[in-house]
């Protein structure tokens, strides 16, 4: 690597290795790594796997590319042989933001793992010129503004490869680009990300404002377009169909040239549709497949033995229902196919709540998936008991051998190897570096959980990573924090189902004991990182009310000691890989039965923070692997929540008046200390919100989740017992490889 790196610097821009300027290096690093990736064969096989998102939230690629290659530890040791850091020679690379949270992320680790077993499989996605809006902070709210990635050198390949895609009124031509992806020691697959080249930047006017009508100027400009009007949900269905029409025109191209007779397609292709945006891939194919000379029914069942479904989400506002008046307006000729889909269901079952058209005229998307594709998975086990007996019953009575789990993972790649490198070798020289390969081989470690020397090396390390982030955060964003204090950290995106506001009102519940004279045994640091929606008036105020508290606790001198709330500006994947190592407590507190799964609870997990969680998504599986000891669980079971909602019982307004604490805690949203600092308009409508409304039922667990969380930090204390936690959730957290996932995807459905 030093030989190389010379040589690039020299050709490139004159300098030597101690002289370049960080961007340069990363310039010089760019080039060798992808030179190097281009002599790795592609995996290869008879049938391919195609992974069709809307979100591949991949992050920055050096470092994964490097540690890929084998070349991590070597190029690190080169650079600080010259006085640099890799760590900051990373800052120079933008990261491509394009997903908006945990489904996005699962794609990229999916990717990563695919490559890595040496299966054939592609990702399909489009190229948003912008990743998901930069959040800012300004008057204690969020600001957004623009997020391009895109640069003249960079990991993006254009190719040759160009589609025609017919919309209503117009034909669009696009143009492929493509991301290397690298499996660990050997491997390569290819992310495909589709594109034209009329998009124009120069539309945005303010933020992520831009003129939505012309859609060859609009079309890949930005992550999912704000979809609170019309326009907006027009532009998304323009964006879902040019996704799926240029993967199924890439898709039986390349099974013709690997020979494919289109009748047996399915023995040479497996298509993976994520989530339901990509779902008009299935109506598309039988158009085309049409076009080629089959007749409907022959169609039909190629395209049912090609497609599998993944379902991400119980929640009813974010289960696809597309207006028939939407789907004419955009793509027409997909029409008369999707009726025939329909007329089919309705003359087999009558059942309406299995049909495709509904009443209202509405298109319900995962309803085309499930009847025409062949597999249906859940991604945590709770998740998939919960579609089969409640939101997907109908169709499980009907299919019940397509419904399967697939319980989500996270690659260690990036979330070991490179976001802890000290935890990571240090675990290397106790158990040897097989478990980068068979993450099973982390349950050796259980061996160490009452060796002292070994338990405090884990502490240590953990504690480097604390000072890491506390100098990070003072650089980046001037806060202010304590080291010794306990890193108590819930990032994700902010919804209410998430329960952010839960966790405000612990704080809240803090500040008040220490004004009280209770003080904690040890300083609490609460961070927070997320986004809100543009659109979501209630998340918005969530993180008005954070940032108020933010101030509130770091101007009180009684108060900044022993409690400090922080919120994380702009959360990302870059900012996760320095959050995760530093984390003590690690918040998963969804209402349960509405996280269908989670995969920061793993990354944490790893990282050996311990969990203050529900029984929702993969806390469960968690729980099931750590044991009582090493979890802290806490509120109502997912059945009882189910059975809540059915009854529509659940009265946040009767908890509020009817318990003192709840009343005191609550009416602080509307009190004079936080509308001294913040907006009323804002903090008012919170708190109407929480006390006459609260849908995911934060009052209902409030109590719980204060003297569980209060119970844990009490454990915090006793060093040695929770060192010992600590290492039995890294020993444990194999089982959450994203390697084990995409084995049982491929032993129970692509079949490769
Ligand atoms: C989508 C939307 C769209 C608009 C309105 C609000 C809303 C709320 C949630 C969603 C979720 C979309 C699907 C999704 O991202 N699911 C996440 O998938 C992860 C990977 O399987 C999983 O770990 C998370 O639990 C799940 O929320």
């Amino acid at each position: 690597m030093e030989e190389a790196l010379k040589k690039q610097l020299q050709e490139k821009f004159g300098k030597g290795i101690k002289e370049a300027e960080k961007e340069e290096i990363y310039q010089a690093l760019l080039c060798i790594v992808k030179d190097r990736v281009k002599d790795i064969p592609h995996n290869q096989g008879k049938k391919k796997l195609y992974y069709i998102s809307a979100e591949f939230l991949i992050g920055k690629l050096l470092s994964n590319h490097l540690i890929n290659l084998g070349l991590f530890d070597e190029t690190r040791q080169v650079l600080a042989a010259y006085g640099h850091d890799l760590g900051e020679i990373e800052e120079a690379e933008p990261e491509p933001s394009l997903g908006n949270g945990g489904l996005g992320r699962l794609a990229a680790c999916f990717l990563d793992s695919i490559a890595t077993l040496g299966l054939q499989g592609d990702g399909i996605g489009l190229n948003y010129h912008e990743g998901l809006f930069l959040q800012q902070f300004a008057d204690h709210k969020q600001v957004e503004e623009k997020n391009p990635w895109i640069t003249r050198e960079g990991w993006l390949i254009k190719t040759d490869r160009h589609f025609k895609v017919p919309f209503k009124d117009f034909t669009l031509t696009s143009t492929m680009y493509d991301i290397d992806v690298t499996g660990y020691n050997s491997g390569r697959n290819k992310l495909h990300l589709f594109d034209l080249d009329t998009v124009d930047e120069s539309i945005i006017q303010s933020g992520i404002t831009f003129d939505k009508r012309d859609i060859s100027k609009n079309l890949t400009l930005f992550l999912y377009p704000d979809d609170s009007d019309e326009a907006g949900h027009l532009l998304r269905i323009y964006q879902q169909y040019f996704m799926v029409s240029n993967g199924a025109q890439l898709i039986l191209e390349e099974a013709v040239e690997r020979g494919a007779d289109l009748l047996h397609l399915d023995e040479y292709v497996c298509i993976q549709i994520n989530d339901t945006h990509p779902t008009m891939v299935i109506p598309e194919l039988i158009r085309l497949l049409m076009e080629k000379g089959m007749n409907e029914d022959e169609a039909i069942s190629v395209v049912r033995r090609t497609c599998a479904y993944t379902n991400h989400t119980i929640l009813a506002e974010a289960l696809e229902k597309w207006p028939v008046s939407y789907l004419e307006k955009v793509v027409p000729h997909l029409l008369p196919i999707i009726r025939s889909l329909d007329k089919r269901v309705k003359e087999e079952f009558e059942d309406q709540r299995v049909a495709i058209i509904d009443k209202e005229d509405r298109v319900h998307m995962a309803h085309i998936d499930i009847h025409y594709g062949f597999a249906v998975n859940g991604v945590a086990a709770l998740h998939t008991k919960i579609l089969k007996e409640s939101e997907l019953r109908p169709f499980y009575e009907i299919y019940p051998e397509k419904f399967n789990n697939k319980t989500n993972g996270i690659t260690f790649r990036r979330w070991l190897t490179h976001c802890n490198y000290k935890l990571a070798s240090y675990l290397e020289e106790q158990i040897g570096p097989a478990y980068l390969q068979d993450s099973a081989e982390l349950k050796k470690l259980l061996e160490y959980r009452r060796d002292p020397q070994v338990l405090a090396r884990i502490r240590e390390i953990k504690k480097e990573a604390k000072i890491q982030l506390k100098n990070y955060l003072k650089e980046t964003q001037g806060l202010e924090i304590d080291e010794n204090s306990v890193y108590d950290i819930q990032i994700k995106r902010l919804h209410e189902y998430k329960r952010q506001q839960m966790n405000a009102l612990y704080g809240i519940y803090k500040y008040l004991e220490i004004k009280k004279g209770n003080l904690p045994k040890r300083p609490i640091t609460m961070i927070f990182g997320a986004k809100a929606a543009p659109a979501y008036t209630i998340a918005k105020d969530i993180i008005h009310l954070i940032l108020c508290l933010q101030e509130l606790t770091a101007a009180d001198p009684q108060v900044s000691p022993y409690l400090k709330i922080v919120m994380v500006e702009n959360y990302n994947v870059t900012k996760a890989e320095k959050l995760i190592p530093a984390c003590d407590i690690s918040e998963q507190i969804s209402l349960a039965s509405k996280e269908a799964s989670g995969t920061g609870n793993m990354k944490f997990m790893l990282n050996g923070a311990v969990t203050l969680g529900t029984e929702d998504g993969a806390n469960v599986e968690i729980h099931q692997l750590v044991g009582d000891k090493n979890i802290y669980i806490f509120g109502e079971k997912s059945e009882n929540i189910i059975k809540l909602y059915e009854t529509g019982e659940y009265s946040s307004r009767k908890l509020y008046d009817t318990d003192p604490q709840i009343k005191e805690l609550v009416d602080f949203l509307a009190g004079e200390e936080l509308s001294a600092i913040g907006d009323p308009e804002n903090l008012n409508r919170l708190y109407e919100e929480i006390r006459n409304k609260d849908w995911f039922m934060a009052l209902l667990d409030l109590k719980d989740y204060i003297s569980t969380k209060e119970r844990m930090l009490d454990d915090f204390q006793k060093e040695e017992e929770w060192a010992e936690k600590m290492l039995v959730n890294i020993a444990q957290a194999g089982f959450f490889s994203s390697d084990r996932t995409i084995r049982e995807y491929n032993r129970d459905i692509w079949h490769l």
